[in-house]
């Protein structure tokens, strides 16, 4: 990809990866795409992302103004749910990443997307990172669920199943869809941060939308190229914390003599979730 990556990395980064934000470095140019970015999101944003995450963006004051310092919302998540965020350059490595969220630190990437690129960004920049995941990171169950993520992820490393598990944070952290009494509801990260997709996940007739269930999810294959063929849905967060509770042990060695499902594809047992409430 063509992104001009960290322009002005502040500092080297060390073994955890994180460098300064180094917010003065912002240009006005940067401002704006985020200002842009920022007003296309909130208007599409009420009526479909869900409550947790609407009171997140709120009471952070995320707002349209530019790109926000992450020291100032970082002091309200932590009186919140003890989370911070810290600053890196990009992807940083598997156990580095699930090191800071075992620690209830979100790493987010310090630089801004082009204007080429509104649309389309393969890699995480500072609008995905601090738009998309951090409001919901104000829940306290979702805090609680991101940081066992984290913990997993490290145990994973280890047992050499991180590619099943990788899926969970795919499906949920990222893809996730919420039913609520007031009909289908976004939580991840990778919708409520995209234009397109906020609308297509909620209103598209094309992808299957499935009952949330862990293991369905751990074989299901994903696309990162384009939007979602599959989503799953979770009824509360809760439901995401439980079924994350125990052992995964055991789980992956299942998972060794089942099959993977293509992203599109419905299985038995998959519990159809409809678009009318
Ligand atoms: N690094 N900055 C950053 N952001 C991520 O989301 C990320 C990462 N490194 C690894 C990683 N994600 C994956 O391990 C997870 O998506 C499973
Ligand atoms: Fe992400």
């Amino acid at each position: 990809m063509g992104v001009i990556q960290n322009p002005d990395p502040g500092q080297a980064p060390g073994a955890d990866f994180t460098i300064a934000q180094n917010w003065p470095g912002y240009t006005r140019e940067d401002h704006a795409i985020w200002r842009t970015l920022f007003e296309r999101q909130s208007k599409l944003l009420p009526g479909r992302a869900c409550t947790e995450y609407l009171e997140g963006l709120e009471s952070l004051g995320v707002a349209a103004e530019g790109i926000p310092e992450f020291e100032r919302l970082s002091d309200i998540m932590e009186r919140a749910t003890g989370w911070r965020i810290v600053a890196v350059p990009g992807l940083v490595p598997d156990d580095v990443f699930f090191r800071h969220l075992a620690a209830r630190r979100f790493p987010a990437t310090n630089w801004i997307r082009r204007r080429e690129q509104l649309d389309y960004l393969q890699e995480p920049d500072i609008f995905h990172d601090v738009f998309g995941h951090v409001p919901i990171l104000m829940n306290p169950v979702f805090a609680d669920y991101l940081q066992a993520y984290g913990r997993g992820g490290l145990k994973a490393l280890r047992l050499g199943s991180l590619p099943k598990l990788a899926r969970l944070y795919w499906y949920t952290v990222e893809f996730g869809l919420i039913e609520t009494g007031e009909g289908l509801r976004i939580y991840g990260a990778g919708i409520v941060s995209s234009h397109s997709e906020t609308v297509y996940s909620l209103e598209s007739s094309k992808p299957k939308r499935i009952g949330f269930d862990l293991m369905r999810i751990m074989r299901t294959e994903y696309r990162i190229d384009d939007l979602q063929d599959a989503y799953f849905v979770i009824r509360n967060f809760e439901q995401l914390f439980d079924a994350t509770r125990p052992d995964f042990t055991p789980y992956y060695d299942d998972l060794k003599t089942q099959a993977d499902i293509p992203p599109g594809a419905l299985a038995p047992g998959d519990r159809p979730v409809s678009l009318s409430v």
